[in-house]
Parts: structure tokens; C-alpha cells; sequence
């Protein structure tokens, strides 16, 4: 065989591998026997041995890659990926109906139902149909470069198929383990006296996190795509439902079980159908998704916060065990929360072993009656801390009361209720060792300031050895201190030290929401960042510009005001950022042609959400109201803008397009 003869023979196998591929993976339809296949895959190992340079990234031959990482890198995402708010009940389903039936004023809305895969939600980028990068949900904004190991899932293609696919196009979609996959890993990993995995979506989740692509490789992962995130070129798409099929045609699979259903009534059976089905599918589901199916619908919609308002996951019921409380203990919070956890008899909750369970507060345990030695159901949802869901008074027999201790356990200082509130709170502030402890953990969380390595055992002894006293102090810990700890050895410790190096760089949302503001999350904290842009601003920020911010109400903007009036957190701070924390600002300046201007936004937009036009424009000095008047400057518009647009003609108030628009806040230093 020469060159040329070559070339040919390889493309032709691979266009062939590929098809079979989708006859396989994506239609569940065989063609061929899998000795026939591995016959074809073998020919075509064997031509690029023979000539190497013949090899191209996406041929099948290449879904391991040669190196492990050192680490994964992070991926900014072009659209967010974010959660679904949830319904637990008919009720809750009917509240979410409504809810959007006002909203979009149609009498029968129509949805596609789809089941809640138990895995975790990946986006894969292809550009000019190449598959280029893969990751993580990450916390939303910002996942893990997993690309090494989602081109190891042979049900992913590599390259994908067919007509009048988008320039980029980037997938979303949802890896598991399917159940008889999982006994057969776990019956392998028994053998080969490796780690057994709790449950499929344990599994899953740790076969992603592989650095070696290799490993992966082994791992029984499946794919099912069940949406686009960013794409550019052109997709005449216009419901849910031809997204799914336009997948599917494209090379990728899709779930088997989904619907387009009509009105509140349809939703109910689908959901009380795909129960039924449940143990008869071949993976896990928790529960079953309905989404607006009118991609036009759902722009109006938008987002609220971190979830589509255009969908919803209707959940089973979490499985439930029964075992005996054998005591209550507290447990002292990142700001001084006292919180009663049960010790329990371990039991077996849906493949995790379970020894304590959350109480909440002392209000739940007299609600409940939770009484120390009671028989009790223990409930465990997903990734969400076990609850004792209630007491078998039937069994009750030598119980004793519960009582809030008056003194904290850890520090001794006092314990006090707070006015209004059910919970109880340690007096003794960061003095408190367990206060620091959680604070200094939660600054090092992942969605914080991702100190990879930096656990409990180790802030426990970095604190207790007096190491630290205080968030800013880890930024002065050397690899000769960290070695002298308890089972640290020279590379744990290296490994620390990198990490509070390269955590330096971070953004000015991700660093609010790690200082520990009380009740500040990750949310308040970006809404903070989009609004003031700069540290300086919302540190001298007036309590009433702090409270005009959506989703930030009163409480929290006195907790934000009485953290910056705090001498000590303002010098922490200072030092923090005199060790390098730093963060891109974007330049605002102080006037702006925005300044004092009045706005209303109308129709859906195709690039950004209302919510976020919406805090730019109040960030840039404008203000921004509902509805259009002769006060109204200028009207932004989207697409079918209706009755604002014509009340704007009208009154002859100026129209800006999404467009326009775009280009005037660029050129105001805002990055969109
Ligand atoms: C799962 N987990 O099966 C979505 N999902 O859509 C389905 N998740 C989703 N859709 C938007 N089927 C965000 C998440």
C-alpha cells in the first residue's frame, strides 16, 4: 500500500467506524456484530501504524491521550450552566404552571418532557463540527477542562454529522453510569482491590476527575445531550423538541423517553407514567424535566437568579431508611450557627452509609418531637446533607429531651437565641475556634477561593499550632511549616503552597463571597460585582444603594454595611491584598453618558438576559423602570417587543436595538 492508497483507506474506515458509531451509540440499531467492528477498527490501527503521520486528532484511534494531566484547567462559559429550580408535588408543579401561564398569557402551554438523568452536566464544544473542548458545570460560570475525558466515551463523537451544523456549537448534556454498567465496574474494582463506589453518580463523578485519560478510558461512562448552550452560525430552530431531534441527527444521543406535552394535566401523567417505568430503565433518574417548549417563550421567560424560569425538575420522593438516634450533638458554624446534628446507628441511604443527620434548629426538633434514643426515617436527596424526616412514636421507649446547650462547646462562651429567629448563635465570635475554623474553610472552598488541598484536618492544625489565626495569615505559610503537620508529606504540603499561589488571581465576586459576609452568597456576591465593579465602591456603598439591588434586601444589606464598618475585617483585607489577591476591575468612569438617564427594556434578547441589561444599565448610572412614559429616555428592545414598542412610538422615546445597544456599553469598558 503506498501513501496515497493509504490516506484513502483510512479516511474511508474512519467514515465507516463513524457510522456504525451512530447506528450503535445514538440509534440503538446494529448493523454489524462487535467482532465485525473490532475487524474494521483493527484495519485501521494497523494502516496508522504503518504510517503515523496519517493519524488525525479526531480518528476513533485517538479517543485516549497520550499524557495525564497535572491538573485540570478552567473553562470560562460563553452561556451559563445553570441549575433547575425544583417541585417536590403536585402543588408545587401547579404553583410553577401558573406562575409561567401569567407570565406568557397563553391558555395551553406546551412542554417537552424529558427524564432527570442522576449524572453530571458537561458541555462539549465543537467547532466546524470537531469536537475541541469539554467540561464541567463547575459552579456555573466556570468549570474544569475534562476534554481528555469526554473523548474517551465512545458514545460522544469526535467529529459530528450531517447538514447545516453551526460554525460552534456547544452541546449540553448530562454523563452517567447505566446500573448494570456500575455492578459490573464495582464487581471489577472489588476484585482488583480497588475503591467501590457508593452509588452511579459517585462513580461518574470520579471517573471525570481523572487526570489520567487512560483510566477514564476503563470507566462504563454514557452520554444523553439534552440541550445547546452557545452556538454561532445560523439554527432555525424554534421549539425544545427539534433541538432534541436535531441532535440526534447531528451524531449524539438523546434520551429515548421524550415528550411534547400539552397543559398541566399531560405533565402529571408523564411524570406519574415515567414513575411507573423507573426500575424498568436502564440508568438512574431522580426525577423528570418539563421546559417550556417555544425557544420565543422561553427568552421571555429568562432566568431568575441561578435556574431557567422557562423550566422545572418535578423529583421523586428521595429514598427513605429507618435507624435509631443514639444522641444529639452541636456543631458550632462558620458564623457562630448552632446547629443540632444526630448521631445514628449507621444505615444504608440509597448506597451511602449514614451516621449523623442534620437537625436544623431546636424549633425542628420540638416540631418533629425528635426526642435522643427515638426510631426515626432518614432522608437523603441527592448531594444534600441526611434529615431525619420523622419520629415512630410506636417504638418510642426510654427517651430523653434534647436541651440547647447554654455554653458553647468549643470556646465556652455564651450561647444566645436571636431576636425572631430560630437560630441559637455562639457569642464568641472569631475568638471561637470553631468560627475560625469554618471561616477559614469556607474561604478556601472551591467556589471561593479554591485552595485545592487545604482540608479540615489541616486548618485544624494549622490553627491549633497557631500556624494561622486568620484567613490572610495563609497567605504566609511556608512549605518547612506545613511538613511538620501530621501526615503531610513534602509533596502534599508543595501542592498546598502552588495552590495559595495561583488562588492569588481570582475574581472581585468570588472574593466577596469568601470574606463570609453573613447570608452574602455566591449570587449576592456577583450581583455586587456587576453592580459597583470595584471593592472600593461597595465598601463605601450607602445602605439604600445596597438594598435597590436585586435580590439583596434589607437584612442582607446591613450585614454587608456592618462587615465593612468592622476595623478588623478592613485590615484583614488590606492584607490580603498587600499578599497579591487580585482581581480584574473593569473601568467604569464616574460619568457616563448612562448618567441619570431613564430606561425600559422590552422583547427578548438574544444575548444577554433582562436581568443582566437590566443591572449594566443601573451600574453605568441609569435607572431602569416597567413601564414606558414621557420620563422614559430610551426604550431597549428585543425581539416581538409589543405593546411598549408602541407606546414608545407614540410618545416618540427613543429605541435602541440589542445591538446598538451592545456597542454602547463596550464602549463603556463592559465586557458582553
Ligand atoms: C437532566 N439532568 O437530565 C436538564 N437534565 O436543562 C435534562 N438536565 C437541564 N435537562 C437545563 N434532561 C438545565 C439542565
Amino acid at each position: 500500500m503506498n501513501l496515497e492508497q493509504a490516506r484513502r483507506g483510512a479516511e474511508k474506515l474512519r467514515k465507516i467506524i463513524s457510522d456504525h458509531n451512530y447506528q450503535y451509540h445514538v440509534l440503538d440499531d446494529p448493523e454489524i456484530t462487535d467482532a465485525e467492528y473490532d475487524k474494521l477498527f483493527n484495519k485501521l490501527i494497523q494502516i496508522e501504524e504503518e504510517f503515523p503521520n496519517l493519524i488525525t486528532p479526531n480518528s476513533p484511534t485517538q479517543r485516549v491521550g497520550a499524557k495525564p494531566l497535572s491538573e485540570f484547567k478552567e473553562v470560562k462559559h460563553a452561556v451559563s450552566m445553570l441549575s433547575l429550580a425544583n417541585a417536590f408535588d403536585e402543588d408545587e408543579m401547579a404553583r410553577f404552571y401558573d406562575r409561567v401561564k401569567g407570565k406568557l398569557e397563553d391558555k395551553d402551554l406546551v412542554f417537552s418532557g424529558e427524564t432527570k438523568f442522576d449524572g453530571l452536566a458537561v458541555s462539549i464544544l465543537y467547532k466546524k463540527s470537531h469536537l475541541e473542548i469539554a467540561s464541567t458545570r463547575g459552579d456555573g460560570y466556570i468549570g474544569e477542562d475534562i476534554t481528555q475525558n469526554i473523548r474517551t466515551i465512545s458514545q460522544i463523537p469526535l467529529t459530528l454529522v450531517g447538514k447545516n451544523i453551526p460554525e460552534k456549537l456547544e452541546v449540553r448534556g448530562e454523563v452517567f453510569i447505566k446500573r448494570k454498567d456500575f455492578s459490573d465496574l464495582n464487581r471489577r474494582q472489588k476484585k482488583d482491590n480497588q475503591k467501590v463506589f457508593a452509588n452511579p453518580r459517585n462513580a461518574a463523578a470520579g471517573s471525570l476527575r481523572q487526570l489520567d485519560p487512560k483510566i477514564t478510558s476503563k470507566r462504563p461512562l454514557s452520554f444523553c445531550a439534552y440541550g445547546i448552550g452557545d452556538y454561532k452560525g445560523s439554527l432555525k430552530l424554534s421549539e425544545h423538541t427539534q433541538v432534541l431531534n436535531q441532535l440526534q441527527h447531528w451524531g449524539l444521543p438523546i434520551s429515548s423517553e421524550f415528550q411534547t406535552l400539552k397543559g398541566l394535566e399531560m405533565c402529571l401523567e408523564y411524570y406519574k407514567e415515567i414513575s411507573n417505568k423507573r426500575s424498568e430503565l436502564t440508568y438512574d433518574i431522580d426525577g423528570v424535566v418539563f421546559k417550556i417548549n417555544s425557544i420565543n417563550q422561553q427568552k421571555i421567560l429568562g432566568y431568575v437568579s441561578r435556574s431557567p424560569r422557562w423550566a422545572i425538575a418535578y423529583k421523586f420522593s428521595p429514598p427513605e431508611e429507618i435507624t435509631q438516634l443514639i444522641d444529639i450533638e452541636v456543631q458550632v458554624g462558620r458564623t457562630g450557627t448552632i446547629t443540632p446534628v444526630a448521631r445514628l446507628i449507621p444505615v444504608n441511604v440509597a448506597g451511602a452509609n449514614i451516621t449523623n443527620a442534620t437537625l436544623h434548629n431546636l424549633d425542628e426538633i420540638n416540631r418533629k418531637d425528635i426526642k435522643i434514643g427515638d426510631w426515626v426515617y432518614i432522608r437523603r436527596a441527592g448531594d444534600v446533607i441526611p434529615e431525619v424526616v420523622r419520629v415512630i412514636k410506636e417504638k418510642r421507649e426510654n427517651v430523653r429531651e434534647f436541651k440547647m446547650p447554654l455554653i458553647c462547646p468549643v470556646c465556652g462562651s455564651d450561647i444566645k437565641r436571636q431576636k425572631g429567629k430560630a437560630a441559637f448563635v455562639c457569642m464568641g465570635g472569631l475568638s471561637c475556634a470553631a468560627q475560625k475554623i469554618q471561616a477559614i474553610l469556607h474561604f478556601a472552598s472551591r467556589k471561593a477561593m479554591n485552595i485545592d488541598g487545604l482540608g479540615e484536618k489541616i486548618v485544624i492544625q494549622l490553627t491549633e499550632n497557631k500556624l494561622i489565626n486568620n484567613i490572610s495569615d495563609l497567605f504566609l505559610l511556608e512549605q518547612k511549616q506545613l511538613i511538620k503537620l501530621d501526615r503531610m508529606g513534602e509533596r502534599s504540603a508543595d501542592n498546598i503552597i502552588q495552590a495559595l499561589e495561583k488562588c492569588r488571581s481570582t475574581t472581585l465576586a468570588k472574593f466577596i463571597y469568601a470574606l463570609g459576609i453573613p447570608e452574602v452568597g455566591e449570587t449576592t456576591a456577583r450581583s455586587l460585582e456587576n453592580h459597583f465593579h470595584t471593592l472600593e465602591r461597595i465598601q463605601k456603598s450607602p445602605i439604600d444603594e445596597l438594598e435597590s439591588i436585586p435580590d439583596i434586601g434589607p437584612i442582607v444589606a446591613r450585614n454587608i454595611e456592618s462587615f465593612f464598618a468592622q476595623e478588623n475585617n478592613l485590615k484583614i483585607i488590606k492584607k490580603l491584598i498587600s499578599h497579591g489577591i487580585n482581581w480584574d476591575s473593569i473601568q467604569i468612569s464616574a460619568k457616563t453618558p448612562f448618567n441619570g438617564l431613564s430606561f425600559v427594556i422590552t422583547g427578548s434578547l438574544e444575548k444577554m438576559t433582562r436581568e443582566n441589561s437590566r443591572d449594566i444599565l443601573i451600574s453605568l448610572g441609569g435607572k431602569v423602570t416597567s413601564s414606558v412614559s414621557k420620563n422614559t429616555d430610551y426604550l431597549i428592545y428585543g425581539n416581538n417587543p409589543g405593546s411598549k414598542y408602541e407606546k414608545a412610538n407614540e410618545l416618540n422615546v427613543n429605541k435602541i436595538d440589542e445591538r446598538s445597544f451592545l456597542k454602547m456599553i463596550r464602549k463603556e469598558g463592559v465586557k458582553y
